[in-house]
């Protein structure tokens, strides 16, 4: 990584949580990624500027658990806005959680009002609405499974077989896990689906464009009523998604429609390892499937980051 940018003395940022998962957007004082295709600004963030990722996420200002969401310029002028996301190892492709922190953030600061926007990220432009209530719904990128029940050898835990799927992000979905999904069980199923990842990279199984497979998602039955399912989502830096995951839940939809246990329109509502829920649901298109995703966020504080040059850790602590 090259760190030769001179990180703002003050990064203007908005945080907030939806569904008890963080997300700090930052409004101002991000690094000169230029312009172009979001995709192509994110490699530049990556390469040229991860220092300045790193510095608002990791600690001492951020957390393990903390997506970081870039407000950029968007490409497509029929966006509100760009956003890239990152978190405490990398970068998103997109994020569900993160785009309800982002319409709730731009709401906060009556920057959009009710109704039906766009918003750019580096995977695709997604529609959002922000409803009456508060609530948004995140119609996301197309999505789709890759394969299914595709057996790893897991040390430790024998042979575990998942599927496949694209949401946003590439997630590897694993049905009744031996660890039983409760919140006292969260090291153990942090350790499993851990133990998972390293064996997808050790067997070379990738998404179907060669991207790495940096979510585990383990879903059971869930013990509440009307709650169609509960996950747990082990993220690419092996904090655990607190919200249900809107890339999560896209990629499970896209595995429901292709088994035909969920028809499109029917409303799917999947609950986080805390108990708190999305609804989702799904259109077809060309073979995919169209999911949205509907949540709500809220605003936690306005801040600045202040960057001390003098300070060791400016830029963040990071392996
Ligand atoms: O909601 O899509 C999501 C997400 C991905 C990683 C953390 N949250």
């Amino acid at each position: 990584m090259v760190n030769n940018f001179e990180l703002s003395s003050a990064i203007q940022v908005v945080d907030s949580h939806t569904a008890g998962e963080p997300t700090r957007v930052v409004l101002d004082g991000g690094p000169p990624l230029g312009d172009g295709p979001l995709a192509e600004r994110l490699q530049r963030f990556a390469t040229e500027y991860d220092c300045f990722r790193s510095a608002v996420v990791n600690e001492p200002r951020g957390s393990d658990v903390m997506v970081g969401a870039l407000l950029v310029e968007p490409h497509d002028p029929s966006c509100v806005t760009g956003a890239i996301f990152f978190n405490n190892v990398g970068y998103l492709g997109m994020c569900g959680h993160g785009t309800i922190g982002v319409v709730t953030t731009l709401a906060h600061l009556g920057r959009i009002g009710v109704g039906q926007h766009r918003i750019e990220t580096p995977v695709g432009v997604v529609g959002v609405t922000l409803h009456e209530d508060g609530k948004v719904t995140v119609e996301n990128v197309p999505s789709y499974r890759y394969k299914k029940a595709v057996s790893v050898p897991v040390p430790g835990f024998g042979s575990v077989a998942g599927d496949i799927a694209w949401g946003g992000n590439w997630f590897f979905l694993v049905n009744n896990p031996p660890v039983p999904l409760t919140f006292d069980n969260i090291e153990a199923l942090t350790d499993y689906g851990w133990a998972i990842r390293k064996a997808l990279g050790a067997g070379g199984i990738t998404g179907e464009d060669g991207g790495e497979i940096d979510h585990i998602e383990l879903s059971t039955a869930s013990p509440h009523p009307g709650v169609d399912s509960r996950n747990f989502i082990l993220c690419p830096g092996k904090a655990y998604d607190r919200s249900p995951c809107g890339t999560g839940t896209s990629a499970k939809i896209a595995c429901l429609a292709d088994d035909s246990k969920l028809a499109p329109g029917q409303t799917w509502r999947q609950e986080g390892i805390l108990g708190t829920v999305f609804e989702g649901s799904y259109q077809r298109l060309n073979g995919k499937v169209l999911p949205s995703i509907t949540g709500s966020a809220y605003i936690t504080s306005e801040a600045k980051l202040i960057v001390d040059r003098g300070d060791p850790f400016s830029s963040g602590i990071r392996a």
